[in-house]
């Protein structure tokens, strides 16, 4: 229990800052990709009625929708409420958030003067971010905040190609080809990313999430040249305020060397590779969040309670684990089997 007040000593006390700083922890840390969402009733009953990105831009919602996991669960994180396209939004790019389809923007951008068009992201350009986190930093008690942001490729592809994509053709048709154009956007989506986490920091967030969700598609020279610099170039901003950094993408296995080494202090894995095989592609000096396949949650529990045993002892090999989906709760989840998860992890890491 963590008074009131609490020093800088008490909020260490939090498992999962302890363990994203690869230090002993009480028992492993775990929340969810996606713990806020459709899986919820209370969710569905919450934003009834409300666009997405109006949800997104309303203090009350997002704070109200951030806490009903962690009022639900024994999490040991909440996520914001937001979506990677809200700073887009904010800086004057026509797009929408298209139920069961998700974000679709109205002008791709596919020229120079497209690229040369999108602006800096400024604090008063998302007023109601600030004030959701420092509402949410009265609700959550010692329950950190994670802040999150766009991954740069994954920002670029919703921009290029229009909307979501399977290939991500004419992004990579870009980034082969037009090396300089691709690049200057990618810098510009890095110091817009850059910039949204760090307003989520300076609000209250105690640890920032990147989620390059797409950028599994690229080879790992290709991601070393064209993706890499702008990644490392958000965490480096990231640097001064001293939170953990989390870097994710789905299909990652071939890049997860690289992910740390853009900067990430954690970094996470999708369900394909072991976590004992990530320690290995990872290198020392950093912790790693992940892997349970979220479709794992439709199986019969002691199923479940088998592969949950197996990520937590994969994850003894880390320096630090997060337990952790490898990718989203997926919308038709039972929300008690999460439930029961959360409480088992925390009961058999703790038990050794
Ligand atoms: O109408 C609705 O309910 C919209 C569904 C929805 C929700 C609940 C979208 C549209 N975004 C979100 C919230 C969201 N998005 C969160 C906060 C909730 C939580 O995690 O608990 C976060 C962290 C995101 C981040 C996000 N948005 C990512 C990265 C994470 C991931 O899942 O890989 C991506 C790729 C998006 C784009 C997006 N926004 C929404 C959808 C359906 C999608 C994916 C579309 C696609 O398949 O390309």
């Amino acid at each position: 229990s963590v008074p009131h007040g609490a020093g800088p000593e008490q909020r260490e006390e939090s498992a999962f800052l302890l363990a994203c700083r690869r230090r002993p922890v009480p028992h492993t840390p775990v929340w969810f990709m996606r713990q806020a969402g459709r899986s919820l009733p209370e969710y569905r009953e919450a934003r009834a009625g409300i666009p997405m990105l109006e949800a997104c831009a309303r203090p009350d919602l997002v704070v109200e929708i951030t806490m009903q996991p962690v009022r639900r669960y024994a999490v040991d994180a909440a996520i914001f409420f937001s979506d990677i396209v809200v700073p887009l939004k904010a800086i004057g790019i026509d797009l929408d958030i298209k139920p069961g389809v998700g974000p679709v923007i109205a002008d791709p951008i596919r020229d120079a003067a497209a690229v040369d068009r999108l602006r800096p992201l400024e604090t008063d350009d998302v007023p109601f971010v600030s004030e959701a986190v420092r509402a949410l930093m009265g609700e959550l008690g010692g329950t950190p905040l994670i802040g999150f942001a766009g991954g740069p490729f994954t920002l670029a592809s919703y921009l290029i190609e229009g909307g979501p994509s399977k290939t991500h053709d004419r992004t990579k048709a870009m980034m082969y080809g037009e090396p300089e154009l691709f690049a200057r956007l990618l810098d510009r989506l890095a110091d817009i990313a850059a910039t949204y986490l760090k307003i989520q920091v300076e609000a209250g967030a105690r640890a920032i999430q990147l989620f390059d969700s797409w950028v599994g598609g690229v080879g790992p020279e290709d991601y070393r040249t064209s993706v890499l610099p702008h990644s490392r170039k958000i965490f480096t901003a990231l640097e001064p305020y001293d939170v953990p950094r989390i870097h994710f993408g789905v299909g990652t296995g071939e890049l997860l060397g690289l992910m740390g080494e853009a900067g990430a202090d954690v970094v996470g894995v999708d369900w394909r590779v072991p976590l004992d095989e990530a320690v290995l592609r990872v290198g020392p000096g950093k912790a790693l969040q992940g892997n349970l396949d979220p479709a794992i949650l439709f199986a019969p529990w002691d199923v479940i309670a088998t592969r949950a045993r197996d990520v937590l002892a994969r994850g003894r090999t880390a320096e630090g684990h997060v337990f952790n989906l490898g990718h989203g709760v997926l919308p038709t989840t039972d929300p008690d089997m999460l439930a029961r998860l959360t409480d088992f992890v925390h009961e058999e890491s703790a038990a050794r």
